[in-house]
């Protein structure tokens, strides 16, 4: 028997990017566990990717090209060979791509973060037939942006330095959940003596093992942070030393945060003027004594109307306060901008023969719907699908729905697995996994680059969505020597400046970087310091200082809306799930028991509404049914969906989404997820 293992990484879209070894006998994966000597993972991975091997080898992994029979959704289709698949698909793309290549869009995400089999050949092919950009929105940008204006890119504390923090403020993560391997370094900072603060309007697993528990109004971070700061400049809480040296716009600021006394922001965030005056001096007065005050702030904050100012306020605490002078103070949204990848050599932008129309797969919904206008210009016509499950993860889903329905529409889909989106493909096309397949990583929750190697062979006839854009390449006569590359040579050039070939043998390495990014300044941004005061934002349109853009939907900005759905939902991730994927894994699914609904105990009352009960949420956009939990877990006025089901795996076949909106964030043109009012019915 032979037996070897060979060294992994986690391609989930989750911070963590876990090293796994991988045990193989005999060309069979027996099991996945995390790497004890990487740092970050210390031998331990979440209950998902531990089942990893249950995952690929799952009876339900498509082997084979797929030919859609019956109508689009229902999910029938025939077996076809490779080559009748990439024929079929080269005669529908080749016309387009010849008059008008816009009407052609990719769609995809990050069901694998790898550099490779994300987007290199992939953007390559795009590119090189002119189709449609896609503006990859749908999860981070409106966080980003506002970082980014404030601190200058997506640079933070290292995970490896939270243990040693006095103070953590956990800002709209769940990180039990989806930040496991940094939750662990908090409990160590607990051991050692630190208090946690949760601040999210739902006492998620990780509110509850916090010290204290914050739960304000969804979308109103960016007003408690004015708050904050209101009483770190009124009680003196500062470190001016700092802020003369390293920031710009500190008077502006002063202004500014003046208006947002403790009584206006308790009022906003529905919150005691106590809970705003104790988190302001539990901050101010740590740092003030020199222990390191840090925030793992996280993407909960973001998806709703003025998500990206609530993480520009948010970005500018550590700065007033002094604590990026400590390696374990600041605050890490992610870790992505301390990577020096190189997406120029992978995904060759230097091919576009010119300047493509950019579509915002957040607004998917609509723009499938969208006939040719001189704005918009042609109508979608072709959707090659990798890497994403937009019928079940995009806002609006009625309409996604609908637009994946078209008839005129010519959809591929490269799968695992038998997805909602893949019911609405004219063609499917296996895929292969992680453990099939080459890649590189970056984080964005540690500072390691990562290899994985693969471990098996390809399942049945699946494979690498490079080889796929190869194939496809060759097929509509693209020569162009860049679509020969190998994924080994496309992995040597992910990175600038590394050793791939070491990598690939190590399966890990640590960027090297200073241990405290900001301790001396040298923020990234156009003044090099931290922009309480920004004028890249004046010159974008946007107000220039930190500010409070109420949600869209609330009883604040919209009474009559809320006379009518006077609930805000919010629908984040499952523990055992990954955004939508492994909601078809049998053991995870049977976890997560079935869609449920948490509601406070009155808002349940005054509905009729008994725990267990089925219950119709709906609003103007649709609805959908599941089991309501009664628990003081979700505030009153406030509707918990934790998602993202698969739409067939629910009883109704629709999922959250029915009910969330295409409206756009702020800044970065990201969506609202958890920016919708619902009402909620006892289901007939
Ligand atoms: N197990 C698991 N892990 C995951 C994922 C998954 O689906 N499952 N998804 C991955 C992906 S793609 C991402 S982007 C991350 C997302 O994970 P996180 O960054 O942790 O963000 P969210 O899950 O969106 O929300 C986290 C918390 O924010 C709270 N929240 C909602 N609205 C607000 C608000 O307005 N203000 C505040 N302060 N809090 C709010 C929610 O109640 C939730 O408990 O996790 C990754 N990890
Ligand atoms: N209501 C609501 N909606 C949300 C969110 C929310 O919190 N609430 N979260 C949003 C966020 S943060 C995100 S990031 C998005 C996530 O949206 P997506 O990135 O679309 O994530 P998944 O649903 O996990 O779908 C990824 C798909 O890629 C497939 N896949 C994985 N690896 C490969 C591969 O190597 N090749 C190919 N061809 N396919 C592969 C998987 O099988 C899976 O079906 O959802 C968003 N939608
Ligand atoms: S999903 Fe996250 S925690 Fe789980 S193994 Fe992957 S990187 Fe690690
Ligand atoms: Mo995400």
């Amino acid at each position: 028997m032979s037996q070897t293992q060979v060294r992994a990484a986690c391609p989930h879209d989750c911070p963590d990017t876990c090293a796994l070894l991988v045990t193989v006998e005999n060309g069979v994966a027996t099991e996945v566990k995390g790497d004890p000597d990487h740092p970050t993972t210390a031998g331990v991975l979440c209950t998902k990717v531990s089942r990893y091997t249950e995952r690929t080898y799952s009876p339900d992994r498509l082997l084979y090209p797929l030919r859609r029979v019956g109508k689009k959704g229902e999910g029938k289709f025939e077996r076809i060979s490779w080559d009748e698949a990439l024929d079929e698909i080269a005669a529908r793309l080749k016309p387009l791509a010849a008059t008008e290549p816009e009407s052609i869009l990719p769609y995809s995400y990050a069901g694998t973060m790898g550099l490779v089999q994300g987007d290199s050949m992939s953007s390559r092919f795009f590119h090189k037939i002119g189709a449609s950009l896609l503006d990859r929105t749908i999860c981070a940008t409106a966080g980003a942006t506002g970082y980014k204006y404030t601190v200058g890119a997506s640079i933070g504390t290292d995970i490896e330095q939270f243990q040693n923090a006095k103070l953590i403020i956990i800002w709209g993560g769940n990180p039990i959940a989806s930040n496991l391997h940094f939750w662990t370094r908090a409990q160590e900072a607990k051991r050692n003596g630190a208090k946690l603060i949760a601040i999210d309007p739902y006492r998620s697993l990780t509110a509850e093992k916090c010290h204290q528990h914050i739960a304000l109004l969804p979308g109103t971070d960016a007003a408690l942070a004015l708050g904050l700061m209101h009483i770190l400049v009124r009680d003196d809480l500062l470190d001016h030393e700092y802020i003369a040296d390293y920031t710009v716009g500190f008077e502006e600021l002063r202004q500014r945060v003046a208006e947002w006394t403790p009584a206006r922001v308790a009022a906003t965030c529905g919150i005691s003027v106590d809970e705003v005056e104790g988190l302001a001096r539990d901050y101010g007065e740590t740092a003030k004594r020199g222990e390191p005050v840090a925030i793992r702030m996280n993407y909960g904050v973001q998806r709703v109307h003025g998500g990206g100012m609530a993480v520009r306020n948010i970005a500018c605490l550590p700065a007033l306060v002094g604590a990026w002078r400590h390696a374990a103070g600041g605050v890490q949204l992610s870790a992505s901008g301390t990577f020096k990848k190189n997406l120029a050599a992978l995904q060759r932008p230097d091919l576009l023969a010119k300047q493509p129309r950019t579509i915002n797969m957040t607004t998917i919904g609509d723009d499938l719907l969208r006939p040719a206008s001189p704005e918009f210009g042609p109508q979608v016509k072709a959707v090659i699908v990798y890497n994403s499950n937009p019928l079940a993860v995009a806002p609006d889903s009625g309409k996604v729905q609908a637009g994946f329905a078209r008839e005129d529409l010519f959809t591929v889909v490269l799968e695992h697995f038998q997805t909602d989106t893949a019911d609405y493909a004219d063609i499917v096309l296996p895929a292969t996994t992680q453990l099939e397949h080459t890649d590189a990583h970056s984080a964005y929750g540690h500072l390691y680059m990562m290899a994985n190697n693969p471990a098996i062979a390809p399942m049945g006839e699946a494979k690498p969505n490079t080889e796929i854009f190869r194939l496809l390449a060759a097929r509509m006569g693209l020569d162009d020597p860049c679509f020969r590359d190998s994924d080994d040579e496309l992995a040597s050039v992910a990175f600038v400046q590394f050793d791939w070939e070491s990598l690939k043998k190590k399966g890990w390495q640590k960027l090297e970087v200073p241990d405290a990014p900001f301790a001396c300044g040298n923020f990234p941004t156009p003044s090099g310091k931290c922009e309480f005061y920004s004028e890249s934002m004046k010159s974008d349109g946007l107000d220039p200082l930190p500010a409070y853009i109420p949600n869209y939907e609330s009883a604040a900005s919209s009474p009559e809306l809320a006379a009518k759905y006077p609930l805000a939902m919010i629908s984040p991730p499952a523990r055992n799930f990954l955004n939508s994927t492994f909601v078809n894994v049998q053991s995870l699914r049977a976890t997560e028991g079935e869609p449920h609904l948490d509601i406070s105990p009155d808002d349940a009352a005054t509905r009729g509404i008994n725990h267990g009960d089925m219950v119709r949420i709906f609003n103007d956009r649709g609805s959908f049914v599941c089991k309501a939990r009664v628990t003081p877990k979700a505030r009153k006025g406030l509707v918990v969906g934790l998602s993202i089901w698969w739409k067939k795996l629910a009883g109704d076949g629709k999922n959250a989404n029915e009910v969330t909106s295409q409206r756009l964030t702020d800044m970065g043109r990201a969506p609202t997820f958890y920016d919708t009012l619902v009402q909620v019915e006892k289901a007939a």
